[in-house]
């Protein structure tokens, strides 16, 4: 499939359905010409002469027999300032489907054709108003859901993220040319380029692509949603308190033990904060060997998740599930994740209910302290511990109770509510850029992978000619994500997820 054509296309941009309005637009050489043989104005007749651009006209669309098919506003955008950058045509109608369809047909029929998802956004970029990244923030912004996803997305469209991209590709540039210059008089033998400064602007650079890698886990975080593992044994209830979460009977309950074999994910928006809510299988001992790849990944979830809900049943003895307690505490990293741990079934057992954080504290109180000095922290007073001797962690505050029952759904919206508090401090700044995009992500890491060669090159004193050629390659890189380098695979690919009219 190929966009390259000079074909004029038409789609309604709306979103389909009933609606009070509708957009039909047309892109391309002919779409004033198609337009006006169908659009009657009212006054005075409009032709391609007297028209004047960006003024939205009042009048008819009539089909072949000149009968009305719609009272309709219409505006032309001449090229190139339009989205394509083609000249181009909207036309707001009434938002039945019978009049979207017919006025589409109608513009078929008189030569142009339907176009293909992302193909208004593909000749924006083939036309230059528009970098692959921004193209790539458009369909961003169409499915953002929540403030920081918008937010990301807009910012990447006003091109936030490609005057990152140009910041880094001058600074390789300057790099290129030193060499250059070094190479031009590489047969008088003499090392021109000032190494000292090189090297500088090789760290430097080194420095912004890992800062932009390093927000991928971020970005990803805020599209995807904040990973929220919920984990513990079989029969805990961690089935039953996802469908409490997400309101809906999402996973499987029942009361056999092992009931869910593989992980399954639902988001949920939780005031404007998306939350990917993970549930695991149980974890046991057991010889079953699917149930087995199951709490392996189980594991797998815990390591990957911002926050843990770390699930306890209150009708087991008090000796098993603190037992269970301290299994998931060794597997979690209390300084850099969040726990909460969460006692079930109180309609079953309300002594359990009782226990306050000191007691639950002295129970769990020796796996907390493994487990952080497992990340390096050391202890500085009788609850305190410290990594660089200036932080300070209290292990009474390292971890969360709730007691709840899922069944009932008891205190399930105030255990929303601690989650929704551990998830604010996942806010992105006004300005700041953030990589959400896969494609973008593995294009800098080959980046930074080049950039390290070239670094490698400079410290062991290899010929210039072989530091420029990885040092291309950095280039060649960075010029994949804003699209100045290309191919028709990537391109029919990415634009191909586009919906049509878009
Ligand atoms: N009384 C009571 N029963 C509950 C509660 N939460 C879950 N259950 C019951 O406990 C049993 C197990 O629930 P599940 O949600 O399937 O437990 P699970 O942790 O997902 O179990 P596996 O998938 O097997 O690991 C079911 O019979 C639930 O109805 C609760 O708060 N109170
Ligand atoms: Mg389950």
């Amino acid at each position: 499939m190929s966009y390259l054509t000079k074909e004029t296309i038409c789609a309604i941009a709306t979103a389909s359905g009933t609606a009070a309005m509708a957009i039909v637009r047309m892109s391309g050489e002919d779409s004033l010409k198609i337009a006006l043989s169908k659009f009657v104005g009212k006054g005075k007749k409009l032709t391609s002469e007297n028209i004047v651009p960006n003024r939205m006209y009042y009048g008819e669309i009539v089909n072949s027999d000149d009968k009305v098919v719609d009272d309709v506003m219409f505006t032309y955008f001449r090229a190139p300032h339009s989205y394509t950058g083609e000249d181009s045509v909207e036309i707001v109608c009434h938002g039945s489907p019978y009049i979207q369809n017919k006025i589409l047909e109608i513009m078929i029929k008189s030569g142009a054709r339907l176009a293909k998802g992302g193909e208004y956004s593909m000749r924006a970029f083939i036309n230059n108003k528009m970098d692959l990244t921004q193209a790539e923030a458009v369909a961003d912004l169409i499915s953002s859901q929540t403030e920081a996803e918008h937010r990301i997305a807009m910012n990447q469209l006003k091109g936030g993220f490609s005057k990152e991209l140009q910041i880094l590709r001058s600074k390789l540039l300057d790099l290129t040319s030193l060499m250059e210059l070094e190479l031009d008089f590489s047969e008088e033998d003499v090392e021109f380029a000032d190494r000292k400064k090189l090297n500088a602007i090789v760290d430097e650079s080194a420095h912004h692509i890992n800062k932009l890698t390093d927000s991928f886990k971020l970005g990803n975080t805020i599209k995807k949603g904040i990973p929220v593992a919920i984990v513990g044994d079989t029969n805990a209830g961690k089935s039953t308190l996802l469908n409490a979460l997400v309101g809906e009977e999402r996973a499987i309950v029942s009361d056999i033990a092992g009931t869910t074999r593989d992980t399954i994910e639902e988001t949920m928006n939780i005031n404007g904060k998306m939350f990917r809510f993970i549930d695991t299988a149980g974890i046991r001992e057991t010889d079953d060997t699917i149930e087995k790849i199951g709490i392996e990944r189980a594991f797998k979830k815990i390591s990957e998740a911002d926050i843990i809900l770390g699930l306890l049943d209150l009708n087991q003895s008090n000796d098993k599930y603190f037992a269970s307690a301290r299994q998931i505490i060794s597997n979690v990293d209390l300084l850099k994740q969040k726990l909460i741990l969460i006692f079930n079934k109180v309609d079953l057992n309300m002594s359990g209910m009782w226990m306050d954080s000191e007691e639950i504290i002295d129970m769990l109180r020796s796996s907390i302290e493994r487990s952080i000095e497992k990340s390096g922290a050391y202890m500085i007073d009788e609850y305190k511990y410290s990594i660089s001797g200036t932080d300070c962690y209290d292990i009474r505050n390292l971890i969360k109770y709730k007691f709840i029952s899922a069944k009932n759904e008891r205190d399930i919206e105030s255990l929303k509510n601690e989650i929704e508090y551990y998830g604010r401090n996942l806010n992105v700044g006004e300005n700041e850029v953030l990589v959400t995009n896969l494609r973008h992500y593995e294009a800098l890491v080959k980046a930074g992978d080049a950039l390290c060669k070239v670094k490698e090159g400079l410290e062991s004193g290899l010929s210039t000619e072989f530091v420029a050629q990885d040092l291309k390659s950095v280039l060649y890189h960075l010029g994949e994500i804003t699209g100045e380098i290309s191919n028709t695979e990537v391109l029919n690919n990415l634009f191909g997820r586009f919906c049509i009219g878009k």
